[in-house]
């Protein structure tokens, strides 16, 4: 094997000739035939020399054992800190890939490229000065920020720059993914905060009023949704329990005018039962600590009070934050009488999760109050604008509908609670959508007054507990959806399209989740429309049946399997990141989500106007007949929600940052090689260095090249092709011809010093003519900007002069 060296996409790359015995280095063929000096940056984006080590050993495969060895490195342990992309390794391994990003994390480096992808450590502690204003400056204003130390900002930036359209203006998406507690929450404010301080538009820096009514108010959107989506969980005190597409909206002029949020399945059954040690939403918390003592009177939290749904894990910060999400809520528009009302929802919601039931003394009367719980009903009846003995009977007594008879018939002590939670649950998901609604309202902008979008995706992240639900199933199945989009649009589309273009190319073996998707999503027989089916049956969910008719379908499935010893019907699914057992019982009653009719009248006959208004239009016919073969089931709903999402994903231009948690007890600063490696694995990353190490990454029709570019040529021939039919497609072997010759021309104008820079480069590693396009490195593109930019500056001057001389 042999090792050469050559400038890529991201910078300076040592690349390995393509060994038979191994799958991986598959650069197209004319990367591969010139050596060249060996260098690293120096982590701010400088070249600089290192010494030769020898050759390289032939690289280990995927299964290294973690301690590897670096014999396998072409330069010192010491200066693995200085590697700030991770296609600059070499060889590419786990291993190395590993202990890169260690040096780094101990150098306290928390951003490394990794070809395509940003990946983003969480250093666990604010890190003063990361993401001040004037950084985010420096960013902006860098004429390659590319070429800067990796930060978020760079693909804030490249998104910002790409929306503006060098060649044409196209909608950018940028997708953060990591798992829970890795960081995408902070990195997704960290890029809001950034827009908004650079694409803010002129009249701001003139108006105050301004600030106050696009850029501010779209970063008050943020703490109102942390604030009733997120919560203190096991593995993060801060944990999304929503997922979250932002468009921030630009102008022609690419100011930030506006945004609009769309939001994916609230986990709502925390409100009314939160997990061992984990807690509900931060706004009860909020409300408890912050709240003054009138609020705390009139909403029933006085002192001494405590509450069954507010468990008492350990306390974190987002407690603190009551006055700065009223703070929020005023400034978006939220008058204080409407806060009132949600605030006594909210108060509401803590007084019926106290109401307990006690068996009655006979069996055919309804179940009777427990306890404290007659005060608590009041409570609760008071504070949600309902006559108690209406709330009383709601959660106690059915009425079945015969006909034209209706009769009333008690429910039993487990279906009381039922009720009580079920109440709590629709309550709690209407006021979440109703504040949504109206976030939307006060900061989106006019269809006429923008023209493009970037989007910040920021959904949970994968989720493995001891007991897996349909909660996770949906989580991990958007996970697998994003991870899809991830392979099919970065992996498979670059790869096929080097093929189908004509360049050679050795294919990098990646995981594709389709397999797992299709267990999960297929028609007729995935997960997701049996149990449709089985949830729209008019009868009792039986978790056993369901069970047997999953093996039963599925079982020669590979992504599926059963744990033979185990007491309860469940099914794992191999994930992407690693396999998930999921318990059936309660996912079909999960999945149908019913609301009894009689808690919606109730609830729309509310004396609070918000909750009259939330649940006006809701259908709440006692007469429909119980059969649910109509019911849009929860799955149905939440997979067409993503089906959107994708298609939106699909048409803009996505950027990826990949969060990684250091270890999994959120320490400042510690970094768990174990922990790290699983998810450099699940999420592919090694492939992806791989690809984008050997890879294109612009790629042009020949017509818009020469569209773009013919003005720096010297041919007259290709001026002509500028202004000629011919440039149209369908003449593609002339255009090929012509492109060739005006990147030769290019590369032999380059400016000395870079001609010095990148000795050892040759035309086939920066450019590849393909059959329709051209395929460029990001050196490449930007040698040709520098150059179209140099020669309309002179033209600008030489007009200029002219026209003085006419003077
Ligand atoms: V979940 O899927 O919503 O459970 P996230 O969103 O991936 O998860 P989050 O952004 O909430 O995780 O980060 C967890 C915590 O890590 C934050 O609350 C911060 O305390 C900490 N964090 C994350 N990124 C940074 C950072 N760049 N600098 C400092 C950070 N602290
Ligand atoms: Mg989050």
């Amino acid at each position: 094997m042999d090792v050469c060296l050559v400038r890529g996409n991201q910078g300076l790359f040592l690349n390995v000739l393509h060994d038979p015995n191994c799958q991986r280095f598959p650069a197209p063929k004319s990367m591969n035939s010139k050596k060249s000096k060996r260098g690293v940056t120096d982590g701010h984006g400088s070249f600089k020399k290192v010494k030769k080590v020898g050759k390289a050993s032939p690289p280990p495969s995927l299964n290294d054992s973690l301690e590897g060895d670096l014999r396998a490195f072409l330069i010192d342990e010491d200066q693995l800190h200085t590697y700030d992309d991770l296609t600059k390794v070499n060889p590419v391994t786990p291993t190395t890939v590993l202990k890169c990003l260690q040096a780094r994390y101990r150098a306290q480096v928390f951003y490394t490229h990794a070809g395509c992808t940003l990946v983003a450590l969480n250093p666990f502690q604010p890190i003063p000065d990361l993401y001040s204003l004037d950084v985010m400056r420096e960013y902006h204003s860098a004429p390659q920020p590319q070429e800067a130390k990796p930060h978020i900002f760079i693909v804030a930036e490249e998104a910002y720059r790409n929306v503006q359209g060098q060649l044409e203006p196209v909608n950018q998406s940028l997708v953060v993914s990591g798992e829970s507690g890795a960081g995408k929450t902070w990195t997704s404010r960290c890029l809001m905060k950034y827009y908004a301080t650079v694409a803010a538009s002129s009249s701001v820096l003139k108006s105050q009023d301004a600030v106050d009514r696009i850029e501010k108010r779209v970063l008050d959107s943020n703490p109102i949704m942390e604030a009733f989506g997120n919560a203190c969980t096991l593995r993060n005190h801060n944990s999304s329990r929503f997922g979250k597409y932002i468009q921030l909206q630009l102008d022609r002029s690419h100011f930030l005018v506006g945004a609009s949020v769309q939001t994916y399945l609230l986990e709502k059954t925390r409100v009314a039962c939160q997990p061992a040690n984990e807690r509900n939403f931060h706004i009860f918390y909020q409300m408890m600590k912050g709240a003054s003592s009138e609020q705390k009177k009139e909403w029933k939290m006085g002192h001494g009070q405590s509450f069954n749904w507010l468990p008492k894990a350990q306390k974190t910060l987002e407690e603190d934050c009551f006055q700065e999400t009223v703070e929020a809520m005023s400034h978006l528009g939220i008058k204080s009488d409407k806060q009132a009302e949600i605030f006594r929802i909210l108060a509401g919601i803590l007084q019926l999760g106290n109401i307990t039931f006690d068996p009655p003394a006979k069996e055919s009367e309804p179940c009777v109050l427990e306890g404290q719980s007659k005060e608590s009903l009041q409570g609760a009846a008071g504070l949600l604008g309902v006559p108690a003995e209406e709330l009383q009977a709601c959660l106690a007594v059915r009425t079945l509908v015969a006909g034209k008879q209706s009769i009333l018939k008690p429910c039993s002590l487990s279906d009381c609670g039922v009720r009580r939670d079920c109440l709590a649950k629709v309550v709690y998901a209407h006021l979440f959508e109703w504040l949504t609604s109206f976030i939307n309202r006060s900061i989106c902008a006019d269809n006429s007054a923008w023209c493009n979008f970037i989007g910040l995706l920021d959904v949970y992240g994968f989720e493995c507990f001891q007991r897996n639900n349909l909660e996770q199933l949906c989580i991990n199945y958007a996970n697998e959806k994003l991870q899809q989009h991830f392979v099919a649009h970065y992996l498979r589309a670059q790869q096929e399209e080097y093929v189908s273009e004509g360049l050679e190319w050795s294919f990098v073996r990646y995981q594709d989740n389709q397999s797992c998707l299709d267990l999960i999503e297929g028609n007729p027989t995935g997960v997701f429309p049996l149990l449709n089916e089985e949830s729209r049956l008019n009868r009792a969910s039986d978790a056993g049946k369901f069970g047997a008719r999953l093996q039963k379908e599925l079982g020669d499935h590979g992504s599926i399997s059963w744990d033979k010893f185990s007491q309860e019907p469940h099914f794992s699914v191999t994930h992407y990141a690693g396999p998930v057992s999921y318990q059936i019982q309660g996912m079909m009653e999960k999945n149908k989500d019913p609301v009894p009719p009689e808690i919606i009248a109730l609830l729309q006959a509310s004396a609070n106007p918000l909750l009259g208004q939330v649940f006006g239009d809701q259908e709440a016919d006692s007469t429909a007949p119980r059969g649910l073969s109509k019911v849009v089931t929860v799955v149905a709903k939440f997979k067409n929600s993503l089906e959107s999402l994708m298609k939106i994903l699909h048409s803009t231009t996505p950027h990826y940052t990949r969060c990684i948690k250091p270890n999994p007890d959120c320490k400042p600063l510690t970094f768990h090689k174990r922990e790290v490696i699983m998810q450099l694995e699940a999420c592919g990353i090694v492939e992806t260095i791989h690809i984008s190490a050997a890879g294109f990454p612009i790629r042009i029709p020949f017509s818009g090249f020469i569209q773009r570019y013919g003005l720096i040529s010297s041919s007259s021939q290709i001026k002509q092709l500028v202004h000629s039919k011919d440039v149209e497609p369908g003449h593609n072997d002339r255009l090929r011809t012509a492109v060739d010759a005006m990147v030769r021309e290019a590369l032999s104008h380059r400016p000395a010093g870079k001609v010095d820079r990148e000795e050892g480069e040759e035309h086939g590693t920066l450019v590849h003519c393909g059959r329709t396009k051209v395929f460029l490195t990001q050196y490449m593109l930007e040698l040709l900007e520098d150059q179209r930019k140099r020669l309309l500056s002179r033209r600008a001057f030489s007009i200029q002069c002219c026209w003085r001389r006419h003077q």
